[in-house]
């Protein structure tokens, strides 16, 4: 799978980014509760340093709630401060003032030493295209500051946003990192909505979507697409020859056909897309902390 998914605007983001970095107290990086390993960037690591960090779980409402605790956990044995959210609706946000004047407390004591009252925490907050940046820093400032789309790159420059007098945040646009380490990471950035569509072909994505369904939620599948059983998996069944296969068995009980008769799996591959990025088929995490082993782009 060849993926070109690193638009050269990215790289004029990351140098902002560094740039940036010197004018804020802390940096929180928004994952995708959906997929915590994927959506991490491996490049922030280095960027960040030693930058007082907060780790938010958002779109917390389209994973599995199990899954949210056992992440959050996670990250917190590694000495991360970890906040789970669902930007949309706000919840978690409230806590999140809170959140950075413990994570900051020594630096704002040291701040009233120095006779510097009142001074305002700057954050940066960072990650991957569409994981809801903008929509979270507007939930925070309580108003429609940050431009927010349903699409990865809506934010195509730095917005600082005076949240109070104690809270300013720069809003960034999504950054991605110049080579992905395998196949899956792209895939789940995919899946989730992180990268565009047009990157790849969508009916490997259905089918690689399907066969992941089906080991790791398979109601979800009978249920949504109305199947007594998933179609057995034969021996010689790769992942994608048996994604396709349930891509058939979908798009025929859905009467997805084109012309001529056969039944529709592009369609249907768009479709499956459309409700798992739409939460149409429950609420499922895709990467458990034990799945980075021996995936190049961990860096809890
Ligand atoms: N269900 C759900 N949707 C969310 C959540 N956070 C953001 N969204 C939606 O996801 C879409 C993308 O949100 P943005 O805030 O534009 O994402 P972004 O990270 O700023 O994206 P870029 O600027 O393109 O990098 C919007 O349609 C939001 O309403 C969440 O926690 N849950
Ligand atoms: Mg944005």
């Amino acid at each position: 799978m060849n993926i070109q998914w690193y638009p050269g605007h990215m790289t004029k983001t990351r140098r902002q980014i560094e740039a940036d970095l010197k004018l804020v107290d802390m940096v929180v990086e928004i994952i995708d509760a959906r997929i915590p390993i994927s959506s991490r960037n491996p490049d922030i690591d280095q960027l960040v340093g030693d930058k007082p960090r907060l780790v938010v779980l958002n779109r917390c409402d389209q994973a599995d709630p199990g899954t949210n605790r056992i992440w959050s956990e996670y990250f917190k044995s590694k000495g991360c401060t970890v906040l789970e959210t669902d930007a949309k609706t706000g919840t978690g946000i409230n806590r999140f003032s809170q959140v950075v004047q413990t994570a900051l407390k020594d630096q704002i004591a040291r701040w009233r030493e120095k006779g510097q009252v009142g001074r305002p925490v700057r954050a940066m907050v960072v990650g991957v295209p569409n994981v809801g940046k903008s929509t979270f820093i507007n939930k925070i400032a309580r108003r429609k500051s940050a431009k927010a789309g349903d699409r990865p790159g809506v934010t195509r420059g730095k917005q600082w946003v005076n949240v109070d007098s104690t809270l300013d945040l720069l809003d960034t646009p999504g950054i991605l990192w110049p080579k992905f380490e395998d196949e899956l990471t792209g895939m789940h950035l995919a899946f989730t909505g992180a990268v565009k569509d047009d990157i790849m072909d969508v009916e490997t994505l259905g089918c690689h979507l399907m066969c992941f369904m089906s080991d790791r939620y398979p109601e979800a599948l009978t249920t949504a697409y109305k199947l007594a059983d998933l179609p057995k998996r034969e021996e010689e069944d790769n992942d994608i020859a048996y994604g396709y296969r349930l891509l058939q068995a979908a798009a025929q009980k859905r009467g997805m056909r084109i012309s001529g008769g056969d039944v529709d799996t592009e369609r249907m591959a768009r479709v499956l897309l459309d409700e798992y990025r739409g939460g149409k088929l429950g609420r499922f995490t895709l990467e458990l902390p034990e799945d980075q082993q021996g995936r190049g782009c961990a860096n809890a």
